[in-house]
């Protein structure tokens, strides 16, 4: 009797699992995902899990795979809330992106007062050893570095460039390659959505990386947008893919600058259905991960106080007419 029970446990998980709608939908277009993202103050939303039990195929961890997350003193490694996410995922048959190995934000103030080569290769090199290393062959694509330049294409003026220069990119991607082999290896940034120096030096600096032999797989392109202002997304995009590299919507969310009317929610919905178009239509282009279920939990709220509502369900977690726009583009 208990093992019948498991079974169709089992088969209601796969059952779920197999009609995750936007996700299987993405998948007869030839892609790898359509994902989305979970964390602890989502972790226990019976609403949310629901929806990304029956859309998503993939998770990234909100905030839990950060370095503050992971590892807020040196060598103290706190994986409880990671391993959550992991098991949630595995358990449910996702996909899991990684997110993220070396990021100047959401870093303790160790890290940032480390002053010497030495000290900084160790702190790199163990702490992408015990995070990739602890989920080894089981994370589709880890974002490796993160936001490493400015939107003027210069360098971020983080503890990681001040200390060891460009140099610090490469042996990230050279430690996680060693750490995870199966792995695909991105590179992730946002405003790469217009012409300008920072896609132009993301570009550069990709190509210094694969001519020094450097592991990198693919390019994630954050998608961080705002209604009405896609008009450049798709023919960037497809710079990117020119590389021949994997190529990854990462973190799409479509603000509304405030008031939210319904001439805007329309505008959504065709800026929606344009990004995974552009998506779908591009052979590099695996998956779009989105950053967030339903407007009630967006980062957009505290960061940009006079935009709202940039995701696929409202506050009270009813779909918006922005998931037709996806879902027409899928079908
Ligand atoms: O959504 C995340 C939010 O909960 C955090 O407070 C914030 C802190 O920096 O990070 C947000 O996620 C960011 C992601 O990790 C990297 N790209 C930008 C995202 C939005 O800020």
């Amino acid at each position: 009797m208990k093992l019948s029970l498991e079974l169709v446990f089992t088969a209601i998980l796969a059952a779920t699992a197999a009609e995750a709608a936007l996700d299987a939908k993405i998948k007869a277009k030839g892609k790898v995902y359509y994902g989305n993202i979970i964390d602890r103050n989502t972790i226990n939303d019976g609403t949310i899990q629901n929806i990304l039990n029956t859309e998503f195929g993939a998770i990234t961890a909100e905030n839990s795979w950060k370095w503050d997350s992971i590892e807020p003193s040196r060598g103290n490694f706190q994986f409880g809330n990671a391993d959550s996410i992991a098991n949630w995922a595995t358990s449910r048959g996702k996909l899991i992106r990684g997110h993220t190995l070396v990021w100047h934000s959401q870093l303790p103030g160790w890290v940032n007062s480390v002053n010497d080569r030495n000290t900084l290769t160790q702190v790199i090199t163990n702490h992408i050893n015990q995070v990739a290393g602890r989920y080894r062959g089981r994370v589709y694509a880890w974002d490796v570095v993160n936001e490493v330049l400015e939107d003027n294409g210069n360098w971020r003026n983080s503890v990681f460039y001040r200390v060891l220069g460009e140099e610090f990119v490469h042996l990230a991607f050279r430690t996680a390659r060693t750490a995870d082999p199966d792995a695909k290896l991105y590179i992730n940034d946002y405003n790469l959505d217009y012409a300008g120096p920072k896609i132009d030096n993301t570009l550069a600096l990709v190509q210094r990386l694969r001519t020094a032999g450097t592991p990198i797989d693919g390019i994630g392109t954050q998608a961080h947008l705002v209604v009405g202002r896609i008009a450049a997304f798709d023919s960037q995009l497809q710079r990117l893919g020119a590389t021949g590299l994997d190529v990854a919507i990462t973190e799409l969310d479509i603000r509304i600058p405030k008031p939210v009317d319904q001439a805007k929610l329309q505008q959504q919905q065709r800026d929606y259905n344009t990004v995974t178009a552009s998506c779908v239509n591009l052979p590099q282009c695996v998956g779009i991960t989105i950053w967030g279920v339903s407007d009630r939990y967006s980062w957009v709220d505290s960061t940009f106080p006079s935009d709202d509502a940039p995701l696929l369900w409202d506050d009270s977690n009813r779909r918006k007419i922005a998931y037709d726009g996806v879902d027409q583009a899928l079908n």
